[in-house]
């Protein structure tokens, strides 16, 4: 790949011209646009222990009250990316929620699609689209583009929860906003009672089903449930995954982030192979050992110098995500996950933008 002409290489008043007019030469920027192979990445492998980070929120509770805050979070960002913008990847927004006992986080409405992983504490509900849904470790409740939300907590500890938004993309677009609104009156019913089991769906004989989005709750012990009957159906099965699909379609529960729940059985590694969409891990029970080779340097250099092509790794990132912490993964990278007992199997919440990337037509699997 042969060198380009520098923005240097031109004469200046040709360059002030060109600026005055909202014109730019494209060609001193062409290889850090398209960089050969392998995109830029400014996502970076990141740790976020809980044990650091609960203390934090916990201190938020008592320095902020619940109408200062609206919602009350700390947004685990992407250094990558720059703090400020508040990223965990290109598409995926990350925040640790406090709830406090009696506190109510009003109803609203957004343009942006979220989800919430409830991480600890009882007594909590979330209503999304006049459904109630109760808050219980390891749950995933969707909170779908356009539904009204409000969370409540009528019980006696703190409730923490992560939200995974598609912010990022959705503030990209120029299309996030949100509407404000009143308490919502509750709905009998429950997604998660009528769609209880696999394979058995509601016949839509005279009506459509509830919308898009028929299941707003995925409650933690059927999903872990689904990974143990797997495991024990496949002994040799190496990924035992299963993702949260709409029951209806068996499509992705959302537009462009998918959501699943993985399974380490006791001592084992697993080796995901690298595809292009960033992920996020959570661990929801057990302690993983995360191994990421570290290709950000090469990339930021890629990407500083128009001309230089992406080196192998340099060295690689290691964490080791206790109960509760939250990691990131920059697309195409091969992530290894270990179990670190030996006689616990381990699970894994995880996020990634594989709907995204099918939808633009760029998904890939490099192996
Ligand atoms: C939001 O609506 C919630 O409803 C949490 O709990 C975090 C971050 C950005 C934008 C909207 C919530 C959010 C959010």
């Amino acid at each position: 790949m042969h060198e380009l002409g520098r923005l240097e290489d031109l004469p200046q008043d040709y360059r002030d011209e060109l600026q005055r007019l909202n014109l730019v030469p494209l060609w001193p920027n062409l290889r850090a646009l398209l960089p050969p192979n392998m995109p830029s990445r400014h996502t970076r492998p990141t740790h976020w222990p809980y044990a650091t980070l609960k203390p934090l929120l916990m201190r938020a509770g008592e320095l902020t009250p619940m109408h200062k805050a609206e919602r009350r979070v700390l947004v685990l960002a992407n250094p990558g990316h720059g703090l400020e913008n508040m990223k965990a990847s290109p598409a995926i927004y990350l925040g640790m929620q406090l709830l406090l006992p009696q506190e109510w986080a009003p109803a609203h409405r957004h343009t942006p699609n979220a989800v919430r992983m409830i991480v600890e504490g009882r007594g909590a509900t979330t209503t999304v689209h006049g459904e109630k849904c109760p808050m219980e470790r390891g749950d995933l409740i969707l909170t779908p583009t356009g539904q009204w939300h409000e969370h409540e907590h009528s019980g006696s500890e703190p409730v923490v929860w992560l939200d995974v938004l598609d912010l990022p993309l959705m503030y990209y677009a120029e299309v996030s906003y949100a509407i404000e609104g009143q308490r919502q009156d509750v709905k009998p019913g429950r997604g998660d009672e009528v769609y209880a089991r696999g394979g058995v769906v509601p016949t839509p004989y005279f009506e459509r089903g509830r919308e898009d989005y028929p299941m707003l709750r995925y409650p933690w012990q059927d999903a872990r449930a689904a990974l143990v009957a797997l495991a024990k159906s496949q002994p040799g099965l190496g990924c035992v995954q299963v993702s949260y699909v709409n029951p209806d379609t068996g499509r992705d529960v959302q537009n462009n982030l998918g959501y699943y729940a993985l399974m380490l059985r006791p001592r084992q590694t697993l080796r995901l192979p690298a595809r292009s969409p960033s992920q996020v891990f959570h661990a929801i029970e057990g302690q993983v050992d995360v191994a990421v080779p570290a290709a950000e340097s090469a990339a930021e250099s890629a990407a500083a110098s128009a001309a230089v092509p992406v080196a192998e790794a340099a060295s690689e990132h290691r964490f080791t995500l206790a109960e509760a912490d939250t990691c990131c993964t920059p697309g195409y990278e091969a992530v290894t996950l270990t179990n670190r007992s030996a006689s616990e199997p381990a699970f894994l919440f995880i996020a990634d933008e594989s709907p995204l990337h099918r939808k633009l037509g760029v998904y890939e699997v490099r192996g």
